[in-house]
């Protein structure tokens, strides 16, 4: 018996065997499509296609354009409709797919950012093993992964806390942080798994980390949409699926909700979504009819959550509320403080989703702000140029790793969060008023402080200032901010110290030390006692021992000392040309200085250039 199973078994793999791609067979091909967008009406146009609008594109006047994520048939639509398009990308998954395995990937059992089993990217199955990981690790600051209820096919949606006492539920403010409610988008899930292991990693080592853990309580449930996540893996083991949605069955026969389309907030209001089972922001039955958002609905209804960063992939934006009507949130003004933060690193653009985007009908975001009173946010990492929904590797990395920040603030934010902005140095009354602070004068320092933050302080803000060079004393030292309130900055008023006639060092050191919520956090100010003098000039006209890197990757557009041909386009100059250096003087480093015969060639491509300077004795 158990001889002629296995040799029936044997032979209906052996017919299954050449069928080897069955992506091609049973899964038809997206293209990557660009519509031209000269106007809003246009772009409305669009809208009313129901078309896959992966990128979430910007409709502000300056893109132009929009991505459309595009079958055959939704090519001949947009052809039907009259619009002006091109397709960038002809079949999208085997282009990605070609792309990533370009990438050698060490296989490990709980692999790095950029060595995950699909491209680089986790699996579901090592995103489990990372969690475990965790847990086992730091048991005191990380829970091990708890199930708030499962997928319609019946997976775990997994939840994990950190804290310090991770186990007691302390008065600390809680933060949520989701990802993967689209099945495509695994950076979401990477950026988030990369932010818990620098907590966890830096406890008691980064005074940030440290602040973090001991006082908030942040809750990460990294994939919302487990099998759409591994139908992506099914189809496209070496990543590049293009499923957004979930696995549901629906009543015509066609599959999937759109996670982020579900929830209850503005549900169904027609424009941000679509009531076609087919279209891929299909909104289901009902809110909340999938039992993906339900158990996180639910989840979340046990939890006080001042923040929620609900992430998706890509355009490098981050959106807020309003997001189902265009629209600003009633508190938009605390909204604008956070969103300074929260891109100060990335310098991408912040705002209500429905006016940087497009009006989305029952999305996480808005129901995090309306239904639970959440600071919402939905960032939109990584760029098409880096890959889209499946960066290769090194993009991983880079994308993970420049939204750390952002992840921080989202937790910061929801307590005080307490900054010193800088300080700003200058002589005090009586000086010489040529700037710089010098024996025999006073300066003065005026220090600004910011709380980003959702909460005042438990106590005062107290800064002080002391002075680490012997001649520098401080007169007026300290400064009480009182209970810095929410989203609000202060200056302190013009602290002092006066620089002894007999002091010959060039740079006097004083030491800021800012006290908030039991913390000293210390800065140290350098500060001039000499006025500038120049010791080099350099234009650049003679050789003086700069030198391209011996690293450069770039294939064009390396530098090059020469004389750069000036590249105008439409009026515009893109390379200014020689004359441009003010002075006697042809010559500068450039990144290629020929013109060309567009404003694209001779530009640098495909990797970097550096120009390094010789060793210079000051
Ligand atoms: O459409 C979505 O669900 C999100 N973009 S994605 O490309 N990742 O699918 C954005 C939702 C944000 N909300 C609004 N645009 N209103
Ligand atoms: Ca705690
Ligand atoms: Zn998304």
């Amino acid at each position: 018996m158990i001889t002629s199973n296995l040799a029936f078994a044997l032979i209906s793999f052996l017919q299954v065997a050449p069928a080897q791609t069955p992506a091609a067979t049973k899964v038809p091909d997206h293209h990557l499509v660009i519509v031209d967008i000269p106007d809003g009406k246009t772009m409305d146009r669009v809208l009313a296609l129901d078309l896959d609008l992966p990128s979430c594109a910007p409709i502000e006047r300056s893109a132009r354009a929009v991505e459309v994520i595009a079958l055959d048939s939704d090519i001949a639509k947009i052809q039907k409709a009259g619009l002006h398009y091109r397709v960038a990308v002809r079949n999208l998954e085997d282009a990605i797919e070609k792309e990533l395995s370009r990438w050698v990937l060490p296989a490990s059992l709980t692999p790095a950012v950029g060595k995950g089993g699909m491209g680089g990217h986790f699996t579901l199955a090592q995103m489990e093993a990372i969690l475990d990981d965790f847990a086992k690790k730091y048991p005191k600051l990380c829970s091990k992964k708890t199930s708030i209820g499962k997928s319609i096919e019946g997976r775990n949606l997994w939840m994990v806390k950190i804290s310090d006492n991770v186990a007691t539920d302390e008065k600390e403010p809680e933060v949520l942080y989701d990802a993967v409610h689209h099945a495509r988008e695994p950076l979401g899930m990477t950026t988030t798994l990369l932010f818990m292991d620098w907590l966890l990693s830096n406890y008691g080592k980064d005074p940030q980390a440290t602040y973090l853990v001991d006082r908030r309580e942040m809750f990460f449930v990294p994939c919302v949409n487990p099998d759409g996540y591994e139908y992506n893996r099914k189809i496209r083991p070496a990543g590049g699926g293009m499923w957004r949605k979930n696995r549901r069955k629906n009543s015509l026969g066609s599959y999937g909700v759109d996670l982020n389309r579900n929830w209850p907030t503005g549900w169904g209001v027609a424009g941000g979504g679509s009531s076609s089972q087919t279209s891929s922001t299909y909104w289901g039955t009902k809110a909340l009819s999938e039992p993906e958002t339900l158990a996180l609905e639910n989840f979340i209804k046990t939890r006080n959550f001042v923040v929620g960063n609900t992430c998706h992939t890509y355009t490098e934006v981050l959106l807020r509320p309003v997001g189902y009507k265009r629209a600003e949130p009633a508190n938009v003004a605390d909204y604008r403080v956070l969103d300074a933060e929260a891109v100060k690193v990335t310098g991408m653009k912040a705002g209500p989703a429905s006016i940087l985007l497009y009006n989305a009908s029952g999305t996480a975001l808005d129901h995090y702000h309306f239904g639970h009173k959440m600071f919402a946010y939905t960032p939109e990492l990584g760029t098409s140029a880096e890959g889209g929904f499946w960066p290769n590797p090194a993009n991983q990395v880079r994308i993970a790793d420049r939204h750390q920040h952002m992840f921080r603030t989202f937790a910061m934010a929801a307590g005080p969060a307490l900054v010193m902005d800088g300080a700003q140095i200058s002589e005090a009354p009586g000086s010489n008023n040529n700037g710089v602070v010098e024996p025999g004068e006073t300066g003065q320092v005026v220090v600004s402080v910011r709380n980003f933050g959702a909460a005042a302080p438990a106590q005062n803000v107290i800064l002080q200032m002391v002075s680490l060079t012997t001649g520098v004393t401080v007169g007026k030292g300290g400064h009480d901010f009182g209970r810095l309130a929410r989203f609000s900055k202060s200056a302190s008023p013009a602290l002092t110290f006066s620089v002894a006639k007999t002091v010959s060092t060039p740079i006097a050191r004083l030491e800021l030390r800012f006290l908030h919520e039991g913390i000293v956090e210390r800065r140290s100010l350098l500060v001039p006692l000499k006025p500038r003098s120049v010791v080099i000039r350099e234009d650049f006209e003679r050789d003086h021992g700069f030198a391209r890197s011996t690293s450069d990757t770039a294939s064009t557009g390396r530098f090059g000392r020469g004389v750069p041909q000036a590249t105008t386009y439409g009026g515009k100059t893109y390379q200014p040309g020689a004359d441009h250096t003010p002075g006697a003087g042809t010559r500068c480093w450039v990144t290629d200085a020929r013109a060309g015969s567009s404003v694209g060639q001779y530009d640098v491509d495909r990797g970097k250039t550096s120009l390094l300077s010789p060793v210079m004795d000051l």
